[in-house]
């Protein structure tokens, strides 16, 4: 894995899905980093569409982009919408990296998921897992589309000799996360449900599944610093795992989100509401021996995205307004 510097400075450097969790968490970064960070508002540009996708790069000239532009969702908008996750991940993919490649990029980071790899992965996953065995169904258009994705950047580099490079980050949280009780991961879900019900001194809350799942949580802070990390410093064509190598099970983060929120009551578990995968633990030591650890620990994670939800949504959890 040879590292080939990139130098972000001076450069310009286009952030695709600033207004999303990852890519906000991308900007707040790139903002140290004495590059010029550009973005494009949807309404300026629709990533879904081929030739809109090219004039902006034709005039925008990046250097640098971050592919973090992706319709993602929970286990449940996974399982209820799977051709809008197939087909808006696939578009966009294809329409940036493509667009990227004609229109001279230099280096590329693509972001994966790590429900890419197989259901029944062995763990800690390993980079090598990759297409080795069936996906999970809950997720599986949407892994479909991101494995294109790693596809289109890995073939650019072989076919090419693009410098583009993918990542595969473990499930994410933070400020600017979807609270959609429907279209959420767990992390917001919880945290919302657990405010709510302690707000309406609620006697018990229902977490979905059976509570014995395992994930491994990374704090979006912390994505976006080993992002930036490695667009600097790795070049390669294996797509990297960015995680914190640990895992919780759902039952016992449960616990820690009441705990955070302050909820007392009583915790019971849905076994009619999909599991989903059973583990999936990111074994990281390639990106270790590249030299970046994850910082924020969850309980610290959790204490901070608590804190950015209820400054981003003071309006959840009130009694809506009486009408005279
Ligand atoms: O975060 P989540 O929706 O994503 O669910 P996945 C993780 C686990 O938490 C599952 C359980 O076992 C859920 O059953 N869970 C418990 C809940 N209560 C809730 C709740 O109220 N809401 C949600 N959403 N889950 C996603 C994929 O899988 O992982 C995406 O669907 C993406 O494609 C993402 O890759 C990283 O980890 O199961």
């Amino acid at each position: 894995m040879a590292a080939t510097p990139f130098e972000l400075a001076g450069r310009r450097v286009f952030v695709a899905g600033h207004r999303g969790m990852v890519g906000s968490a991308l900007v707040r970064r790139l903002s140290g980093e004495r590059c010029q960070v550009l973005v494009a508002p949807r309404a300026e540009l629709d990533l879904l569409d081929r030739h809109a996708v090219d004039a902006w790069f034709d005039r925008a000239r990046p250097d640098a982009v971050f592919l973090a532009a992706a319709k993602v969702g929970g286990i449940l908008a996974n399982s209820s919408y799977p051709y809008e996750f197939i087909h808006e991940n696939l578009a966009i993919a294809l329409n940036v990296i493509d667009a990227a490649h004609r229109f001279g990029v230099a280096k590329l980071l693509f972001l994966g998921s790590s429900c890419i790899y197989p259901k029944l992965a062995p763990q800690p996953i390993t980079e090598e897992s990759l297409l080795t065995g069936p996906l999970e169904p809950t997720n599986e258009p949407y892994a479909i589309a991101k494995i294109a994705g790693l596809k289109l950047v890995e073939s650019l580099r072989r076919g090419h000799g693009s410098d583009f490079i993918s990542v595969m980050p473990t499930n994410l949280y933070g400020p600017g996360d979807n609270y959609d009780p429907e279209a959420s991961h767990v992390v917001a879900a919880l945290i919302r449900r657990f405010h709510e019900a302690k707000l309406r001194n609620d006697p018990q809350v229902v977490v979905w599944g059976t509570g014995t799942p395992r994930r491994e949580f990374l704090h979006v802070d912390d994505l976006a610093d080993a992002s930036v990390h490695l667009m600097k410093v790795y070049s390669g064509a294996c797509a990297l795992n960015i995680g914190t190598g640990e895992d919780v099970t759902i039952a016992e983060f449960a616990r820690q989100v009441a705990a955070t929120v302050g909820y007392r009551g009583r915790i019971v578990f849905d076994a009619e509401k999909p599991d989903g995968t059973p583990r999936k633990l990111l074994d990281v030591s390639k990106l270790a021996a590249l030299g970046w650890r994850a910082r924020i620990a969850l309980p610290e994670g959790l204490r901070l995205a608590y804190a950015s939800f209820r400054a981003e949504h003071p309006e959840i959890g009130r009694a809506p307004a009486v009408r005279a």
